[in-house]
């Protein structure tokens, strides 16, 4: 059996024409919003047998959980090993009876952003709604009080100031995706720009 080199087994964690970075860079279209406990909420709507709402304070009494992460961002910087801290969405989800006709999930955001995703991506083990990232609270620029995490998709599926998931049948493009992004998102096969879509087959 042939000897990995170190460069090798990095590079099996890079995706291709991204290069690492040890900083944490703030990617964010439009200003930080302004974050208030006592009005911030956290909703649940769409095909769901009963939408969800939950205070700023339920919300983080929540069963906490802990990831370690590799984040992608199409603009090409590439954070390896990001811990984060918050709830996983396989947890959130025993709260929350999906009807069997939903198939996307379209996140909404403080500020208007949305990101769409596929439920059976959204609904794997790998997803988190975070609060806390290296054993700090979020900055307000990455997200606080709270953000989804989607590490095996570009970073721009992974919403900051997250309030609500609405659960749908139909696909419906989020902000990026509408702006010439690609509306899956896998760094691993360089889905990066909408026009690669009339490309597959
Ligand atoms: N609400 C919101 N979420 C967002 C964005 C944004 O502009 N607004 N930018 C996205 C992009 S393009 C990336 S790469 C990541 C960057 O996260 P960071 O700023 O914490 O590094 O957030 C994503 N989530
Ligand atoms: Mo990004």
């Amino acid at each position: 059996m042939k000897t990995r080199l170190p460069s090798e087994k990095a590079g099996a964690r890079v995706p291709p024409g991204q290069v690492l970075t040890d900083k944490f860079p703030v990617l964010t279209y439009g200003p930080t919003p302004r974050f208030d406990p006592r009005t911030w909420d956290f909703r649940v709507t769409g095909l769901v047998e009963e939408p969800l709402r939950l205070t700023y304070e339920e919300f983080r009494s929540l069963p906490k959980g802990v990831m370690v992460a590799d984040f992608h961002c199409v603009t090409t910087w590439s954070r390896l090993d990001n811990q984060w801290e918050g709830v996983r969405i396989s947890d959130l989800m025993r709260l929350v009876r999906v009807k069997p006709e939903a198939r996307f999930v379209i996140v909404g955001c403080d500020g208007g952003y949305t990101a769409n995703l596929p439920l059976h991506e959204f609904l794997d083990q790998d997803t988190m709604l975070a609060y806390r990232h290296d054993g700090r609270d979020l900055e307000p620029d990455h997200g606080f009080p709270l953000r989804l995490v989607v590490p095996k998709l570009y970073g721009w599926k992974s919403a900051k100031w997250v309030r609500a998931l609405d659960f749908a049948a139909e696909d419906q493009r989020g902000f990026w995706e509408v702006r010439g992004y690609h509306n899956h998102a896998d760094p691993w096969k360089e889905e990066r720009y909408s026009f690669q879509e009339d490309e597959e087959t």
